[in-house]
């Protein structure tokens, strides 16, 4: 039975690599956070299936010890602070964790399992000011956020210890994934929420900011398979995954609205609070390399993605009312 150890196991990616691991008959180790709470929502329902085990990317030894003590074949770095709006706030925290904190966990592998597979969490941000589209493995960084730039940090840190100490670790650049897990700080959850909210009668709108920008979304429980078939690879490479199509912020509120019979002009108000000091204009992925390396394709598509989280959201007020 293999051992994966995950980082960011309470995140969305987390709990459906979880899930996916444990079906492949994976022994399943996750790090966790020390909190006065245990804000394990995600994976509670594997609670029973998975061993935790308290670390933190801020803390070197912690990490060395975690992997000492799982002896795992692969790593899955999930952990970050992953909110782009977030990392103009607290810019410094954001690169301890989402830059610094892959060097300290990268070393604590290189010292304790150098042999094991280290899966890298690098994302379609670090495109930032699109150098060509559709982007792809060859594509240039420009990122245009504190959370692009510690993105690229360790994307460039994960291939110098693949090239410098011989690890096998790779890095995967998705693009967008979300889920009725997402975060709902995250735009698609954000509408999806509010479209349910409104539905029934619990507001009559939702603050947003731009509605211009492009995003390539998937369905995060496909983008988990993309991860596991990347370290299955005999030489660790790097590889963009998305679906290779792109929407507004704006159709994905047309998209959200209208399948619960509403117009979204009528319940989104403009709000300049929302809008970044720089923002990624467009992504949109050319995934052809995954497909033909990986044999990997996403299979939920937007709209199904988009309906899925509103029915998700709907259900969970519902519920959440008859229990009052
Ligand atoms: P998420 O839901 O925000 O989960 C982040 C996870 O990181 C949580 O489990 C969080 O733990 C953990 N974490 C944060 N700081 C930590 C620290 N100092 N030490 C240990 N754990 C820490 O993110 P996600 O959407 O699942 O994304 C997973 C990874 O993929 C992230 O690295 C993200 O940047 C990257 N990514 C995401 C996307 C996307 O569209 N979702 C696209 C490209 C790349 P707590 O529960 O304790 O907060
Ligand atoms: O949903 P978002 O916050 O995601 P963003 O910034 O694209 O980042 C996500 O995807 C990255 C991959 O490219 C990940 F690396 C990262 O960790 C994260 O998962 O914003 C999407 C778009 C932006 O253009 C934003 O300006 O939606 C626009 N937007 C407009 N109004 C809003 C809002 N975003 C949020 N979160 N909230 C709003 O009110």
């Amino acid at each position: 039975m293999p051992t994966a150890l995950i980082t960011g196991i309470t995140g969305q990616d987390g709990s459906y690599l979880a899930e996916y691991l444990l079906a492949k008959g994976y022994r399943v180790v996750g790090i966790v956070r020390r909190s006065s709470t245990t804000p394990y929502d995600r994976i509670a329902h594997l609670i029973d299936r998975v061993e935790l085990v308290s670390a933190d990317l801020l803390d070197q030894t912690s990490l060395m010890d975690a992997i000492e003590d799982a002896k795992p074949d692969e790593i899955y770095n999930l952990a970050a602070q992953s909110f782009v709006a977030t990392s103009w706030t607290q810019p410094v925290l954001t690169g301890e964790f989402t830059a610094l904190g892959v060097t300290r966990l990268l070393e604590a592998m290189k010292r304790a399992a150098p042999k094991a597979r280290f899966y890298q969490a690098s994302s379609s941000e670090q495109f930032g000011m699109v150098r060509e589209t559709p982007q792809k493995e060859t594509t240039p960084f420009y990122p245009r956020s504190p959370y692009g730039v510690a993105k690229v940090y360790a994307h460039w840190i994960t291939v110098n210890y693949r090239e410098s100490f011989g690890l096998h670790a790779v890095s995967g650049i998705l693009f967008n994934h979300e889920s009725p897990r997402r975060g709902l700080e995250f735009v698609t959850r954000k509408v999806t929420d509010a479209v349910a909210r409104i539905a029934l009668g619990m507001t009559d709108h939702v603050e947003l900011g731009n509605l211009e920008s492009r995003r390539d979304w998937g369905f995060a429980g496909d983008y988990v398979d993309a991860m596991w078939r990347m370290l299955q690879q005999p030489t660790p490479d790097d590889y963009v995954i998305g679906t290779g199509k792109t929407w507004t912020v704006r159709e994905l509120c047309e998209e959200a609205f209208s399948y619960k019979g509403l117009d979204y002009k009528a319940h989104v108000r403009h709000s300049a609070k929302h809008v970044r000091p720089a923002e990624v204009d467009l992504l949109v992925a050319d995934p052809s390399r995954a497909k033909t390396e990986l044999g990997w394709e996403p299979k939920v598509e937007f709209r199904e993605l988009i309906r899925m989280m509103v029915d998700s959201d709907v259900a969970a007020h519902v519920n959440t009312r008859a229990a009052k």
